[in-house]
């Protein structure tokens, strides 16, 4: 799919880097203060941690290369959607689709693409909740709309795709078949321990609830 976005027409490289770091800035200064918001409504914290990145030179070309592109400054503004990724780990599934909520309400913000991995999980078994949108950057005499890729999930998420990322790797992409069925079962364990922890958590605030 191709989206035509005010940042494509950027022609120099450092300058499309510093967009992408301040798209990141944006988005970073935006999930802190929900989650000091949330905080301060709910006295609690959905939000565990956050991680942001801006893709390699090496790995933009790369991907360029895999769809079939040749590896153009236009090119990458078209055709890659994670130059700029921001990771938000939550402790609960429920807090995926809260902060998400959070996010599209954002009048700034444009919602390109959302790529639900959570409902419909990959065949590795990878789940995570993926958002691509665009953030109005202001430059001098200009405003690019930059696209930032958004990914949110639980920690028991990550640590999976930590380690299946780490596997592809090391064995670039040919994965011995038992340790990817190893690596699938793991992801199924790993649902059951978000549902779990999740239930016992609506259990322990409903108890507490009832005792005010
Ligand atoms: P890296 O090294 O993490 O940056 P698209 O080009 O949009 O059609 P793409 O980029 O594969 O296809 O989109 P998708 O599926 O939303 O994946 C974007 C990113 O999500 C990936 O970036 C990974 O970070 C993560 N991801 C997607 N699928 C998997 C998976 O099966 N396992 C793990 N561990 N991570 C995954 P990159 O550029 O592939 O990798």
């Amino acid at each position: 799919m191709e989206y035509q976005v005010l940042g494509s027409g950027v022609e120099d490289w450092e300058t499309l880097i510093l967009l992408y770091n301040s798209a990141l800035k944006e988005i970073g200064t935006k999930v802190d203060i929900l989650n000091d918001e949330f905080q301060h409504i709910h006295q609690y914290n959905p939000i565990e941690h956050t991680k942001m990145r801006v893709k390699t030179s090496e790995s933009i070309v790369r991907k360029l290369r895999k769809k079939g592109y040749e590896a153009t400054i236009p090119n990458m503004q078209k055709y890659v959607s994670d130059i700029a990724g921001v990771r938000i780990i939550c402790s609960f599934t429920s807090d995926i689709y809260r902060i998400a909520d959070m996010i599209r309400n954002q009048s700034d913000l444009k919602i390109l693409e959302i790529r639900d991995y959570i409902k419909t999980p990959k065949e590795s078994g990878y789940k995570s909740y993926h958002m691509i949108v665009t953030v109005p950057i202001f430059l001098s005499d200009s405003v690019y709309d930059t696209k930032v890729e958004i990914q949110i999930r639980t920690v028991a998420m990550d640590f999976w795709a930590s380690l299946e990322h780490k596997m592809n790797y090391k064995f670039e992409s040919n994965v011995p078949e038992h340790i990817k069925k190893e690596l699938y079962d793991c992801a199924k364990m790993v649902s059951d321990l978000d549902e779990r922890m999740l239930k016992l958590n609506e259990e322990i605030l409903k108890s507490a609830e009832a005792e005010k």
